[in-house]
This record gives structure tokens, sequence and C-alpha cells, in this order.
């Protein structure tokens, strides 16, 4: 058989990955890597995306990773656009999703030689993968038993990581010319199907080791639960949340979390602000269960640090950032038996509290004489569809919706990038998310967030993706406002705020996507336009109106006093 030794290597990678579940390809161009874009579009199984610049590729890659819950493919060539994929890679260890990266490389006898786009690619991201293979394709010997021991080999090194847990992987490929795949260079003496025979078996065989290790139970004491954002989402999550709804146990829901859409009187969805009004409540809690993810808002990661938590993580994902150092990772295979320990109606109380903040914030935000951009997420979640999913970005507005708005009853799906809390790449990854559900997904970003990631426009347009982003628009990084460096003159506008004043209309318009513009303190249609427009990609600009805004969040602030204080003598 004639072959290509780049191609027959590279397509027999893309085959094993294929095996294990990856059906999804993101393609970035270069010289180097063309064993590697070969293999993976001619493929059958694997869909492949072009996405010119790296560091939005990975961020695309991210997302579908996120909305399929399989492992993408994701490929470049040799030199800084393999540092390009860096941001996505830290993010998709710390939520665990399985992103594959394929980079190609120059011959490591060329390193340190000034050859041209030739770095040390070497375990580039550290650890931030959970595997690194370095293979010098241009010297593996071309013999059955030679391939079969260095796609064994291979294949462990993806076996586990994909199997036992969940993060990315790295495999960088060494590969001399020639690199098209029918520039034939090789006659063996073995015919394909043997090779691939040879894979299919040792997969099969390794897939039989896993073994179960029954069901046991988890008896689980606790006064106060947290449900922190959940990455995987899994059904296994959605019971165990159930299971403790029938206890008298208080559940703290963020956003992201699959309890935050559950409408149950035990569901609370608004800690951060009776915590604000009751900081004495603290307190009385002395023992947390917490699931997945620590919390969004300060005040109540104060509480869960503060208590003796035990930390309740899916154990494929492991890479979820610790809470206290060791901490507990649960088989979820196991049963989980929830009790009650000593509380003095804690649960009671807060729910009574949760309840008086919901209504309070109903009425209020539902006033239009308080519009802001308080109400408009307000009437955003309330008009989604069921079904429909959110993307929100990060800095003040994550804080805000998590803080102000009920998702109770809401079926939506609600995505972040909370691993490392980037402000970079969400239009990407919300785009792989909108591409992967193939509907209508809604980004919600601040200015800077939006800025960061212009050149993923391009991409929104050229796949016709029907992402609807809002921007929120205080012109700069308005959560600073609210640190203490805020006093700090002369460092806070220019260095740390930042005052620009971007165009976003010319920007958004310059890739051919159609812009709107409103205003947050009008009684805005940005809604309905919203809803109404659902093909293809759009921005919104919410312009915030800064002084109306901060007036709107004062009278809440005391309105919300008010409508606690009765339950002062109760918390
Ligand atoms: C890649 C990256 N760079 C810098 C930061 C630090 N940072 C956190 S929030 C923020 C400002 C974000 O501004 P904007 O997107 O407009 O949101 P707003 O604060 O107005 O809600 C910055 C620079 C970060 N999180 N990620």
């Amino acid at each position: 058989m004639r072959i290509n030794k780049n191609y027959f290597i590279t397509s027999h990678i893309a085959y094993i990955l294929n095996r294990y579940g990856a059906e999804d390809a993101v393609i970035s161009p270069g010289s180097r890597n063309i064993p590697l874009i070969s293999a993976l579009v001619r493929n059958p199984g694997i869909r492949c995306r072009s996405v010119i610049d790296e560091r939005a590729n990975a961020f695309f890659g991210l997302g579908l990773a996120k909305a399929t819950g399989k492992p993408v493919i994701i490929t470049c060539t040799s030199g800084t656009a393999v540092a390009e994929f860096f941001p996505a890679v830290i993010e998709a260890f710390k939520t665990t999703q399985p992103l594959i990266i394929l980079s190609a490389d120059r011959p490591n006898y060329l390193r340190s030689s000034g050859a041209n786009q030739t770095i040390n690619q070497e375990n580039i991201y550290g650890n931030y993968v959970l595997s690194f293979t370095d293979t010098e394709v241009y010297s593996v010997e071309f013999s059955l038993s030679s391939l079969e021991k260095f796609f064994s080999d291979l294949i462990l090194e993806i076996h586990n990581p994909l199997r036992m847990r969940s993060g990315p992987v790295h495999i960088n490929l060494q590969f001399e010319k020639p690199l098209e795949p029918d520039t034939f260079d090789y006659e063996t003496d073995f015919e394909e199907n043997q090779v691939k025979d040879f894979i299919d078996n040792y997969i099969a065989y390794l897939k039989a080791e896993e073994y179960d290790n029954g069901r046991s139970s988890e008896l689980i004491e606790t006064q106060f639960f947290f449900a922190g954002i959940s990455y995987k989402n899994s059904d296994k999550e959605k019971e165990l949340i159930k299971s403790l709804l029938s206890k008298e146990i208080a559940v703290s829901a963020d956003i992201g979390s699959p309890a935050r859409t559950i409408a149950h009187n035990h569901i609370a969805e608004f800690t951060e602000i009776i915590l604000d009004h009751y900081p004495d409540l603290a307190n009385e809690v002395s023992s947390v269960c917490q699931l997945n993810s620590a919390p969004v808002n300060i005040k109540t990661l104060a509480l869960v640090e503060e208590s003796d938590t035990l930390q309740l993580i899916n154990d494929k994902g492991q890479n979820l950032s610790p809470l206290k150092i060791p901490h507990s990772i649960f088989d979820f295979n196991n049963n989980f038996v929830f009790r009650l320990s000593e509380s003095r109606g804690l649960a009671g109380v807060i729910t009574e509290a949760d309840k008086v903040v919901r209504e309070t914030l109903s009425d209020f935000l539902n006033d239009p004489v308080n519009s802001s951009e308080l109400t408009f997420y307000q009437k955003l979640i309330s008009g989604i569809s069921q079904g429909e999913s959110l993307f929100t970005g990060n800095s003040l507005t994550v804080r805000d919706i998590n803080k102000f708005i009920s998702f109770r009853g809401k079926d939506i799906r609600v995505y972040l990038n909370r691993g490392v809390s980037g402000i970079d790449g969400l239009i990407a990854t919300s785009s792989g998310i909108a591409e992967a559900e193939k509907k209508p997904v809604i980004l919600i970003l601040g200015d800077l967030s939006f800025y960061y990631d212009l050149n993923s426009l391009y991409l929104l347009k050229e796949r016709n993706i029907p992402l609807k982003i809002v921007i929120v628009n205080n012109r700069g990084g308005e959560i600073f406002e609210y640190l203490p460096v805020r006093n700090v003159d002369d460092i806070f506008g220019e260095y740390v705020r930042t005052k620009p004043d971007f165009n976003f209309r010319a920007m958004t318009e310059a890739f051919g996507i159609p812009h709107f513009a409103f205003d947050s303190d009008s009684d805005h249609d940005l809604n309905s336009a919203l809803v109404h427009d659902q093909s293809g990609p759009a921005v919104f600009e919410l312009n915030i109106q800064r002084e109306k805004s901060a007036a709107v969040r004062k009278n809440l602030r005391a309105l919300l006093g008010e409508k606690l204080a009765p339950l002062r003598h109760k918390l």
C-alpha cells in the first residue's frame, strides 16, 4: 500500500479520536498542519469548521464542547498559533471540558536553531492539560508491530483523560515534509485494515477494563446546601438536588446551577441579598455542602469558606477549583443520603426571606419608573422561551443577574466561562454553543468584553450563527467602581476603569452584522427586538445611563432593607 507517512499517522489519530466520541473539529489554517487538516476533513465522522484566528478557534471549540458534552478537536500550525489557544485551554481545564489540541510542529532538531516559525511547544500548556504527548511522526518506524506500539501508547494518553476525567488533552505532532496527503513517500507491507483492527480491539479492551465499583451509600449531614455553577449539567446532579428538596435543607442556588431553575420553596435564589442585609446570618451556618463550583458572589463565598464545608464534585470534574485542599470528590455513581444537622430553623428563615426578596424585586423591576439594565435583565429572563440558552459574560453582568434576577421555573440553560472568569473569548464561546445547539443563544456582556473578542464577529457572520449579543455599554470596566481602588485617584480612571469611546455601530457593521442601540433609562423595546429577530447574528447595544442606574440601585437597596426588616427578629 502506498502512503504518505504523515497522513497515515494523522488519519489514524482522527479515527481514534472519533472512536472516543469526537465529532467536531475546528481548523485554523497553516502549512505544517496540512497532515492534520487533511485527516480531519477526510474523516466522514468528523464535522470540520474553519476558524482563521486561533484564539477564536479554541474558544469556539470550547463552546461546542460545552453544548455537546463531547470531545472537540482543535488544530493549528506551529509557532505562536499554538500559544493563541492558551486562554481557552485554561478555561477548558478549569471547567472540565474535553478539548483535544492537535498542534503541528517542526522536527525537534530545529528547536533553538533559529528555524522559522519554530518554538518549543513541548508541554506548552503546562498543568492546564490532563495529558501531553510529543510525537516525532517522522521517526515512527512503519512496521506493523511498531505502529501497534505507537498507537497503543497514544490511545493510553487519550483514554485516561477522556474516560476517567474530563479536560483538555494536547498532542503535538512533529512533521517533516512532504506534508500533502496524496504525496506518497512510503510503500507498506501491510494493509490499512490491519492497523484499524488493532486500534478497534485495543480500545474495546481498555473500555472493558473499566470496572464498575458498585454503588454505595454516602451519608452527608449538613445545615445548608450550596449549588454552584455546573459545567456538565448532568441528570445525576439534577437528581441529587431533587433528593435534597424532600428534606428540610435550604438550597442556595447560584446562576448556572440546575437548582436555580427548579421551582421549589426550599431553593433560595437571593442569598447574596439576604446576607447583605443580615450579615449575622452567616454565623448561624456552621456546616455547608457545596455542589460543584464556588459561589459567584463574595458574601456567599465567605460564608462557605468560613464554614465546615464539604465539596461535592462529580468525579469527572476533578479540575474544578477546590474550595479547600484537600477537597472531597465523590463518585457520582453512589447514592447520596442527606440529613439535616442541627439548624435552628435556618431553612425556614432563608426561604421566607428569599420569598420577600423575590416579590420585592418582581414589583420593583417590572415598574418602568426603574428602567435600567436591571429592568432589562428582568424582562429578558422572564420573556425568554423555554429551552433557550443564555450566556452571561463576566464582570458586573454575571454579578447583577445572579444577584437580582429570578430563574425560577425557567427551563433554560445558562452558560458561563467562570473557570477563570476571563473577559476574553466570550463571543467565540457562545458562538460555538449556538452553532452546536442550532438555535438562537443570547449573550450579555460588558463593552470591554465585547471589544476583546471583536475578531470573532467575522466567524459569526461567515457561519450565520444566530447569536444575539447584548453589549451592556457603561464605557469601561464598571465593576471597578465597586472596589476600594475607586478612590485611588491617580490610577483609577485611566489605568483601571478605563473610559474607552468605542463606536460599536461602526465596528459591528464593518463585519456586516446589524446593530441596534437602546438607552437603558428609556422603556426600551430591546426585548421585543431580541425575540423577533431570530435569524443570523445581531448586536444590541444597551447604553447605560449611569446616574439613573446608580439611583435605581440605591432605591432598590433601601426598599429591600425595608421589606426585610420585619424578619429581623427571626434572622
Ligand atoms: C482577559 C482578562 N483581562 C482582564 C481581566 C480583568 N477584568 C475583570 S473585569 C474587567 C472589566 C470588564 O469590563 P466590561 O466588560 O466592560 O464589564 P463591566 O465591568 O462594565 O461589567 C477586567 C479588565 C479579565 N477578567 N480577563
